[in-house]
């Protein structure tokens, strides 16, 4: 496995419940995001510069066994910090959509192929297109291949 390490939980608490649950339960309970009843994926990346493990909470935007990464953080001016981990360090992340985490690639998503995933994005979580609205940064799209 790429994504061996010491797990450093979120510094938020209702994020690191989230993904406490979810593990817990495999899937079964935790997957949705608050009272919207819209499901959930727990992503785990490498910390770039700590090198530990970090688990996120995100919506789950899936399209042919594919997925996309939006990393809205509410609208909130700037990126989060697993933007960074990802750009670091592609190959070592995993999706957890259900039981168990597959391990995915991901890279971001420009031009054309960003419009399409962001309207699926807008159709799973229509938070999202506010989202875009609340800050000057283009939120960034990534898509997540499953690694065979
Ligand atoms: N956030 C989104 O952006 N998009 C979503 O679709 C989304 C859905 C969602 C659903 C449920 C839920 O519970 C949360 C959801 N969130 C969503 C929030 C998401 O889970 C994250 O909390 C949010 O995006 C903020 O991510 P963040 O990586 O900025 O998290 C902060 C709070 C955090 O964990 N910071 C750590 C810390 O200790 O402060 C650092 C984490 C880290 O990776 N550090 C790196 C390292 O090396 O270890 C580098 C540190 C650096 O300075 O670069």
């Amino acid at each position: 496995m790429s994504l061996e390490g010491r797990y450093e939980p979120s510094p938020s608490e209702w994020v690191r419940d989230q993904v406490e649950l979810y593990e817990r339960t495999g899937g079964a309970e935790g997957n949705t995001l608050r009272d919207t009843g819209l499901p959930v994926i727990i992503v785990t990346t490498r910390g770039n510069k700590s090198g530990m493990i970090r688990k996120t909470p995100l919506m789950r935007v899936e399209h042919d066994g594919v997925y996309a990464l939006v990393a809205s953080q509410g609208g909130a001016p700037t990126h989060p910090v697993w933007y960074y981990n990802l750009l670091a360090d592609p190959d070592s992340v995993t999706i957890q959509d259900g039981p168990e985490p597959s391990e995915v690639t991901v890279r971001e998503a420009e031009d054309e192929e960003r419009a399409v995933w962001w309207a699926r994005a807008v159709e799973a979580f229509p938070p999202y297109a506010q989202y875009q609205l609340k800050t000057d940064r283009r939120i960034p799209v990534f898509i997540a291949t499953k690694r065979s």
